[in-house]
């Protein structure tokens, strides 16, 4: 077994994300207006696509992060709500036509197949809006306040991160790009939202500066690893495993670790960027099990 892997044996993962995810669905549902609130339309739209079956890794790792400050999970409940919201409008308008134009994601048609790319744009923008009105409910503690956390969501969510590697990707596509390019990418693209997400446990659990900045090393190593595995993924499995459109960065001629640095040399630097993630949880001697555990499935994961 790989050694990575072979940290987690004891830890019960899958119970664990089976709960979780049970828990995150039902908070989203409550968060949401219902689907026949008028317009209906756009409730339908925005509800379809977040309850497609995500395998909400950045809810999960919001609220393994609270766990590991000594927080309580259910407090940084709308936090990890937000983010999957945020995830999950980044998705919607990634696959309209003027973006990757994919018909497929989370195993069904996109949104704007069954709503049209109209409805598609709104949900997304809805969910994004709606992200800041559910983050808010959140109870803080003393050392972060709603500014805070307002200010954390629109950072990462905005044009210096989350958009802005969305235009470099844009902007990339069909070019041969050195690998410091694609690397500014995915820090932005990827790794800004879920550094975000155990940041905000964090700070939901009133965490302290050293563990603010262990929970930020932590997320950035594990964000630059998962762009990197779902790099891989998409040349190694197909679409059904992987419930969206595989090989689509061959088709679309876009530049990924492994058509950069080879198959091998890409596993490799997950691997190595998952071992930093993992040396960053020392500062939480030993109270961060499912961070841990995260870190580990997200790369071994197969879709
Ligand atoms: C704001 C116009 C506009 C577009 C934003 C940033 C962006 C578009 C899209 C990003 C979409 C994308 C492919 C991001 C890379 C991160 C990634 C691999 C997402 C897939 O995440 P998973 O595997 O998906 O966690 P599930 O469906 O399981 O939640």
């Amino acid at each position: 077994m790989h050694a990575v892997a072979r940290r987690h044996i004891a830890f019960d993962l899958q119970g664990y994300l089976e709960n979780r995810t049970a828990l995150i669905n039902r908070a989203l549902d409550r968060f949401l207006p219902r689907e026949n609130t008028r317009p209906a339309t756009i409730h339908q739209a925005m509800r379809y696509s977040l309850f497609a079956g995500g395998k909400r890794m950045r809810p999960a790792l919001c609220l393994a992060a609270a766990a590991a400050c000594g927080g309580q999970e259910k407090l940084a409940l709308p936090l990890a709500c937000a983010v999957e919201c945020i995830h999950t409008y980044s998705l919607i308008h990634d696959d309209l036509p003027a973006m990757d134009d994919d018909d497929f994601r989370r195993g069904k048609p996109t949104n704007h197949k069954v709503f049209g790319e109209g409805i598609a744009v709104l949900a997304g923008d809805a969910l994004l809006t709606q992200a800041f009105q559910i983050a808010i409910q959140c109870r803080m503690g003393t050392r972060y306040s709603h500014r805070e956390i307002i200010l954390e969501i629109a950072r990462a969510a905005g044009s210096l991160q989350l958009i802005a590697g969305q235009v470099a990707d844009l902007e990339s596509e069909g070019k041969k790009i050195p690998a410091a390019r694609l690397k500014y990418i995915h820090e932005r693209k990827t790794s800004a939202l879920l550094c975000c997400s155990v940041r905000l446990g964090g700070m939901s659990a009133n965490c302290s500066s050293t563990q603010l900045e262990a929970l930020t090393r932590f997320g950035y190593n594990v964000g630059l690893a998962f762009q990197i595995i779902d790099d891989i993924l998409d040349i190694t499995q197909t679409s059904a495993q992987l419930g969206k459109t595989a090989g689509k960065d061959t088709a679309a001629q876009k530049a990924t670790y492994p058509s950069i640095v080879g198959l091998e040399n890409s596993r490799r630097t997950a691997t190595r960027l998952t071992q930093r993630a993992f040396a960053a949880l020392k500062a939480f001697k030993g109270n961060a099990h499912a961070l841990e555990a995260l870190a580990g499935y997200l790369l071994q994961r197969q879709n």
